[in-house]
């Protein structure tokens, strides 16, 4: 069976661009493959967090994990710095990526274009860190939104790189992106990805929010003056992003819903796609509060963390000795 990994970075609470773009096909992928996901909480660190919304919000990631269907007995489920490998691992690879490659990840750029400043060194090595959560567990896919593929790409890059210089070290891995639901755009501000570090909370929902405020922003949400719908992102990306998020949760297709929707309003198909999205988070936030109460959070990462580690530990030997860092070990 073919290994498929990810991580989300929990830095603040969980989107429905982080469930459409990824978490919701974690779940979907699970019965298909040897699943590993993980809360990537080394990741959060890259930008300074409070400890204890940190805490919180780590806490109610696995739940949503859980929440939105990921099984357990078929994924495993973990927390990154339960691993101690990964770290060392990171070590490893941050030592074999170039300051160019890590100069061109947009991620980082951005931050820099925007003129922030008391950047850590963390958030700048950040992509070495995650090419070695993938390449010690040498998964074949990375299913992740748009904004990740530039890692995934460094990721392959790098498992290349080791290939040429050791031998057969690594897996090279292929990114998921999804056909729809990719990068989900703010409902604010339809020319920017929907993000949960965003300033604007108008633009962005999170799996955890009252329905009632969920409706209102989607009711809300910036369109354009056409007033037709059709399906063209690149002139009425708001209509375009409404549509995406109605057809990946659905599952109907956006042809069939322009198709339902000729000669209607704008009005008319937001009350549709809010009432797919609070049919959706309904079911999620119940299942949520149930997880919270269950008190089974702790003993899953626990055994997460331990199936991990076996495959961890044994992948982070092989490339040290490939490296040359052991003495003893065969
Ligand atoms: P931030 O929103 O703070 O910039 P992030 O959402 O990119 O962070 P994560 O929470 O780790 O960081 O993202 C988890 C996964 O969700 C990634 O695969 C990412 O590509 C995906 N994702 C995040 N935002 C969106 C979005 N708006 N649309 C689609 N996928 C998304
Ligand atoms: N960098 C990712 C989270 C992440 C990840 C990974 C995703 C860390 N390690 C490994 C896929 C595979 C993010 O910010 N979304």
């Amino acid at each position: 069976m073919k290994t498929m990994l990810s991580g989300i970075k929990p830095s603040g609470q969980m989107t429905l661009g982080n469930y459409i773009g990824a978490l919701k096909n974690f779940v979907a992928y699970q019965d298909e493959y040897e699943m590993m996901v993980f809360i990537a909480n080394l990741h959060c660190i890259t930008v300074p967090q409070d400890p204890a919304t940190l805490k919180k919000n780590l806490k109610d990631a696995v739940a949503l994990y859980l929440a939105c269907g990921l099984d357990p007995n078929k994924a495993t489920i973990f927390l990154q710095s339960d691993v101690l490998e990964h770290a060392q691992m990171g070590w490893i690879v941050n030592c074999h990526t170039y300051l160019g490659e890590l100069n061109r990840q947009t991620q980082y750029k951005d931050k820099v274009a925007k003129g922030e400043t008391s950047l850590s060194a963390g958030l700048y090595t950040y992509p070495a860190l995650m090419a070695a959560d993938i390449l010690i567990y040498d998964a074949d896919y990375v299913p992740v939104g748009e904004d990740q593929k530039q890692h995934v790409e460094l990721c392959r890059d790098l498992a290349e790189r080791f290939n040429n210089r050791y031998g057969e070290v690594f897996k090279v891995p292929e990114p998921v992106i999804p056909k729809v639901g990719a990068r989900i755009l703010s409902l604010s501000d339809p020319t920017k990805k929907m993000s949960k570090s965003e300033d604007n909370d108008k633009g962005c929902i999170t799996l955890l929010e009252d329905l009632k405020s969920v409706r209102k922003k989607i009711m809300s949400a910036v369109t354009d003056s056409v007033g037709i719908i059709q399906y063209d992102p690149v002139n009425q990306p708001g209509l375009a992003n409404l549509l995406q998020i109605h057809s990946s949760l659905s599952h109907e297709p956006i042809e069939s819903i322009v198709a339902r929707f000729e000669g209607k309003g704008y009005g008319e198909l937001k009350k549709e796609v809010a009432d797919v999205v609070c049919a959706e988070l309904e079911k999620i936030q119940a299942a949520y509060t149930e997880i919270i109460n269950s008190g089974t959070m702790e003993a899953i990462l626990a055994e997460g963390a331990q199936k991990a580690s076996r495959i961890a530990r044994k992948k982070l030997n092989k490339v040290q000795r490939k490296v040359g860092i052991e003495i003893f070990r065969k």
